[in-house]
């Protein structure tokens, strides 16, 4: 069978399956473990992800004049896939698609290259709430609220690799300002849509054997006291810290404990990112330990491969574990879910499909754990129990209740989405030049 064939039949089997006797009896086997399936789908379809722009148009921007992008490092994007969106509309029109294959509620995260000024030349510490009209009112429509990140990196104003922590008093001013102007569009969108959540992540650092580490730190403490001097109605501000980034691989002046510490002493959340730890660290761990400190916490999901790649996120163990501590912690709803990934080299909208989807998945994996038995073998010094549960997780029938949760959410199950992916792909995405 030809692929496209295959997908085809994915689709149609997936919307004739109307009720199912296979997640009759998933339903059945997880309620003999006290698991109730049907809360669990409810549940995790309700929960927002905010998904990322940026994988449209491979951390592009629009900016005008648009060949101007600057590439000073922090963030890359590799592959040369045709298709990219080229501007605001097709960047729309493409996550239109991609939504529509996602089940469950859903948020939108832009960065502030994203401005919309028709044309004119805007700086980045002169954007306002009018440069992102036409995003808030298309969010409005779609009923999606959105989430902010100010654009400390691809411009010509990072110098020496740095931004808010630079020694120049110009160029620490003109990121301050950026950063208090994205704070503002924040509270516009939130002001329009419910809330906000304003991620700040810069890529200051330096490549080797760095001779100051207190100095940039220091001014970074400075600069971001201003910008966050003021709290904003409904806007969740967060910091996002990152281990080392491409020829910043010996100091990152925003490092985990740096903002860890900041963000509980100024009362702020925390972002934290899946590739921006050390390789065998565990992110999952850090939900409960930094949760009794800070109010919210973000989560980037991202797959590292060897280094902060940015890989599409897979339902993998990292991913897993982290979903299954927010629920253990009592803050599944509590955190702020998000994506965070850009591959260039395969087609776009697919993987934000996959990427988002992925961590659809991994919610509701977490809703369906068998848990409270699992704590009483626990507390009864039952460690044997523990792993058996544990280890029983891994062959209950979790396809079927997925299956079932893209039914309810009436979006494919298995397969059937990429039928429409290539189908937008073939009429539309291929077309552009
Ligand atoms: C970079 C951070 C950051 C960016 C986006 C574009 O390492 O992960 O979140 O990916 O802001
Ligand atoms: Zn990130």
């Amino acid at each position: 069978m030809k692929l496209d064939d295959l997908f085809e039949q994915e689709a149609k089997a997936a919307k004739s399956r109307k009720s199912d006797a296979v997640y009759t009896a998933a339903k059945a086997r997880y309620a003999s473990l006290g698991v109730d399936t049907d809360a669990a789908i409810k549940l995790a379809l309700s929960l927002p992800i905010s998904v990322h722009c940026w994988q449209g148009d491979d951390v592009h921007g629009l900016e005008a004049p648009r060949e101007e992008a600057v590439d000073a490092g922090g963030v890359m994007a590799t592959g040369n896939y045709p298709g990219a969106a080229r501007n605001g509309d097709e960047l729309r029109a493409d996550f239109e698609v991609a939504a529509g294959l996602i089940p469950g509620k859903l948020r939108f995260a832009l960065h502030g290259m994203y401005m919309e000024t028709g044309g004119k030349k805007v700086e980045r510490d002169e954007i306002a709430p009018e440069h992102f009209t036409r995003w808030v009112d298309w969010a409005k429509a779609k009923g999606w609220a959105l989430d902010f990140n100010p654009s400390c990196f691809a411009h010509p104003m990072v110098t020496d690799g740095l931004t808010l922590s630079s020694n120049k008093k110009a160029v620490r001013e003109f990121w301050i300002r950026h950063c208090l102007a994205s704070r503002e569009v924040s509270r516009y969108m939130a002001s329009k849509l419910g809330n906000c959540v304003c991620n700040l992540w810069i890529s200051d650092g330096r490549k080797d054997s760095t001779a100051d580490r207190m100095g940039p730190r220091a001014r970074l403490v400075e600069a971001l006291d201003v910008v966050y001097a003021k709290k904003l109605p409904k806007v969740v501000d967060v910091l996002e810290s990152k281990l080392f980034g491409i020829a910043l691989e010996d100091y990152t002046v925003g490092s985990s404990e740096f903002y860890l510490l900041y963000a509980q002493s100024r009362g702020l959340g925390i972002c934290f990112d899946l590739g921006h730890f050390h390789p065998t660290e565990s992110i999952a761990d850090k939900i409960s330990s930094t949760y009794l400190f800070v109010k919210d916490i973000l989560l980037h999901c991202s797959r590292p491969i060897r280094w902060d790649s940015d890989h599409v996120t897979r339902f993998d163990d990292s991913l897993r574990a982290v979903a299954d501590e927010a629920q253990r912690s009592g803050c599944m709803q509590k955190v702020w879910w998000s994506t965070d990934f850009f591959d260039a080299s395969i087609n776009r909208i697919a993987a934000w499909v996959i990427g988002t989807r992925a961590v659809r998945k991994a919610i509701l994996w977490a809703l369906l754990e068998p848990w409270k038995y699992a704590v009483d073998a626990e507390y009864g010094g039952d460690g044997a129990a523990k792993l058996a549960i544990e280890e029983m997780r891994a062959i209950l029938p979790f396809g079927a209740v997925w299956d079932q949760a893209c039914r309810e959410a009436d979006v494919p199950g298995g397969l059937g989405f990429m039928a429409e992916v290539h189908r937008y792909e073939r009429e539309v995405t291929l077309k552009r030049t």
